[in-house]
């Protein structure tokens, strides 16, 4: 074994039983109320890099790699938010980004579509909360394969590489629509059909690849290296959304890569995976006999659960942060994970719902119908149980709960409407309308996006071991919150009087001159809120010089990433010893107890004579 590795013999010291009999119940001590079983696995072996190189750049903590996947991620959200206001500027002013042909505006709706929902949000809540959080909520030294787990990062550094190079490439990147259906997306005349969508092809290939040695990273680490006495029921939310929407994705993924690779076929070797016998300008092309129905059925066999991947982490992180600094339990945490998974298997029953205007059966579309409604039980279940934590709470109406609630509420709104779309025959007139694109923004845009707010205010003092900035918060908060709806919510308007989405340009139709001023509201709208986003930069960097240090467990909170023995926790995460734990992370307020809270690690003879939950 090299000697960068370091075997931690802290192992032995897990071993040590107060236990004295070698089989079933044995005769115990009396202080063995605090007996925790001896976990299954061994401690773990690290890397640990000396140089700069293995240090930071081709670094195996998880820690790193999740800082370096939620900076890429930021960094190419971004770019989507620069090529937003690029439409929005041409949206409310017509011609006033000068340079801005029609083909320029469907690749920038095309880029910005996927990358806000690929390469910002998934990487962002996967590759980047989880690469952090999980194996210190679980109690892990790190990933099970830290190695791979770097590979992962450096993969999708590649894919955001490819993707970003489609804007240089002769005829520029794919403007297909992010669902880039065919025939559309390889014929000439689509701009990028050359090599834009190639590029998006190759970019996505990758991204998948990468993200499934990322992803089995998550899957195994929960299962397999929990550390003594968490057991599966005392896992934090934030764990089981990010382990479930895991499961999610290993599903979805494949049926994206496979269509992005008969795609790829399809436009360079001439297949006809998706493309039928089709005339273009009155010459017959040499495709016939493919089905572009069936890259539909792939593309949302992938999109569909992917809104889960996106919201099930934001559901788990944010019932984590609602019970923190609302001092309660959350409410029915078993029927919250029961939620978290029923919702993940149902969304592989939905897909078609995108499809209601390909010329479905009828029945075919009542079947999706009923099974996406059925799926507004157990996410209305969820909302009920935030608000019944909320419910008497002692509520801290600081930043992080400010994004809290506001998730809540553009959650709520957002999942409203998706009943409206749910449904065939009011789906079918508004399909393609703003309406849709207001739905969307709402649920899958906007209310992940304040989790993951909430969670950069709640885990900056982990990461940086200093409190970002109240007031800057809170002033990033409501210009965030407000403005947001002042984009999307006037959107549904748009929508009601047929404006049709991905459109460059509309003011020619005397219908739809009540929507000029509105246009121009909701581009206003767009740029503050955009530009509000550099207020948390500034936050940022301002924190990171003179911020308030925070010490360890500053929320007093229960889960384990506070519990590590130097903040910001070390590459090992826990020292020489793991720590062992005795109750799940929602012990807030116990009548009874010394203090309002009790850490998972707090053993069973510490809380005599209080009410706590049995876990
Ligand atoms: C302030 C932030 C944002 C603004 C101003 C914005 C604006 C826009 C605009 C103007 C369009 C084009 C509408 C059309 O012509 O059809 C669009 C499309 C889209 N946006 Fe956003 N957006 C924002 C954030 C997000 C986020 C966070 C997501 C993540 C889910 C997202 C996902 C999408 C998708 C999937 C499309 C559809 C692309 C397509 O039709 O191919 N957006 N957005
Ligand atoms: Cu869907």
């Amino acid at each position: 074994m090299s000697d960068e590795y370091e075997n931690k013999t802290g192992y032995q010291a897990q071993s040590s039983e107060t236990i004295s009999s070698g089989s079933g119940g044995g005769s115990r001590t009396a202080s063995d109320i605090d007996y925790v079983r001896p976990a299954e696995v061994t401690d773990q072996d690290l890397y640990h890099g000396h140089s700069f190189i293995t240090k930071w750049v081709f670094c195996q903590d998880a820690k790193v790699i999740g800082v370096q996947y939620f900076l890429l991620a930021t960094f190419t959200g971004v770019v989507g938010l620069i090529l937003s206001w690029l439409m929005r500027l041409q949206l409310g002013f017509p011609g006033a980004a000068g340079f801005m042909t029609a083909e320029h505006y469907y690749q920038f709706v095309t880029m910005h579509g996927m990358i806000m929902v690929v390469y910002f949000l998934t990487a962002l809540f996967l590759g980047g909360f989880g690469n952090y959080l999980i194996p210190l909520m679980v109690g892990a030294r790190d990933m099970v394969f830290p190695y791979l787990n770097m590979v992962s990062f450096w993969s999708f550094f590649v894919a955001v590489g490819v993707l970003l190079a489609s804007f240089f490439v002769p005829g520029g990147p794919t403007g297909a629509g992010w669902t880039l259906y065919p025939p559309q997306t390889i014929l000439e005349g689509t701009p990028g059909s050359g090599w834009g969508i190639l590029l998006m092809c190759i970019s996505l290939i990758l991204f998948v690849a990468g993200f499934t040695m990322g992803g089995l990273n998550y899957l195994i680490t929960v299962l397999q290296a929990r550390t003594r006495g968490m057991t599966l029921m005392r896992m934090p939310l934030t764990v089981w959304g990010i382990f479930t929407a895991t499961v999610l994705a290993m599903l979805a993924f494949p049926a994206l890569l496979v269509g992005a690779l008969m795609m790829t076929l399809d436009n360079v070797l001439g297949t006809s995976f998706f493309m039928p016998t089709i005339i273009q300008a009155g010459e017959i092309l040499e495709y016939s006999g493919g089905s572009p129905i069936l890259f539909q059925h792939l593309f949302w066999f992938f999109g569909h659960p992917e809104v889960y991947i996106v919201a099930l982490p934001a559901f788990g992180i944010v019932s984590d942060l609602i019970s923190v600094h609302s001092r309660k339990n959350i409410f029915g945490y078993r029927m919250m994970v029961w939620a978290i998974v029923g919702i993940g298997g149902l969304s592989f029953f939905v897909w078609a719902h995108h499809m209601y205007v390909s010329g479905m059966n009828p029945w075919f579309g009542f079947f999706f119908a009923t099974t996406t409604l059925i799926i507004a039980i157990p996410t209305a279940m969820k909302v009920y149980n935030w608000i019944i934590t909320l419910w008497r709470g002692n509520i801290r109406l600081n930043v992080v709960m400010l994004w809290c609630l506001g998730f809540i509420v553009t959650f709520v709104n957002g999942g409203i409407t998706g009943i409206f779309l749910g449904n065939v025959s009011v789906d079918v007139p508004l399909s393609d309308t703003y309406f849709v694109v207001a739905h969307f923004h709402m649920v899958m845009g906007i209310a992940p996006l304040m989790v993951i707010m909430g969670a950069v205010y709640h885990w900056f003092p982990l990461v940086a071991g200093r409190f970002l900035n109240e007031t800057l918060g809170k002033w990033h908060f409501w210009l965030t919150f407000l403005g947001a709806y002042s984009i999307y919510f006037p959107m549904h308007y748009l929508g009601f009087i047929g404006v049709p989405r991905r459109y460059f340009e509309m003011y020619d139709s005397p219908y739809m001159t009540s929507a000029v001023g509105m246009n121009e509201f909701i581009s206003m709208a767009a740029f503050i809120v955009g530009a509000a986003q550099f207020i948390l930069i500034f936050n940022i960097i301002k924190t990171l010089k003179t911020g308030k240090p925070a010490g360890s467990n500053p929320w007093k909170a229960n889960s384990l990433e506070w519990l590590t023995p130097s903040v910001p926790p070390e590459h090992g995460n826990w020292g020489d010893k793991l720590p062992v734990v005795h109750r799940w992370p929602y012990d807030f307020n116990v009548p009874g107890a010394k203090e309002d809270f009790i850490t998972q690690t707090t053993p069973p003879s510490d809380v005599v004579g209080t009410e706590v939950e049995k876990t």
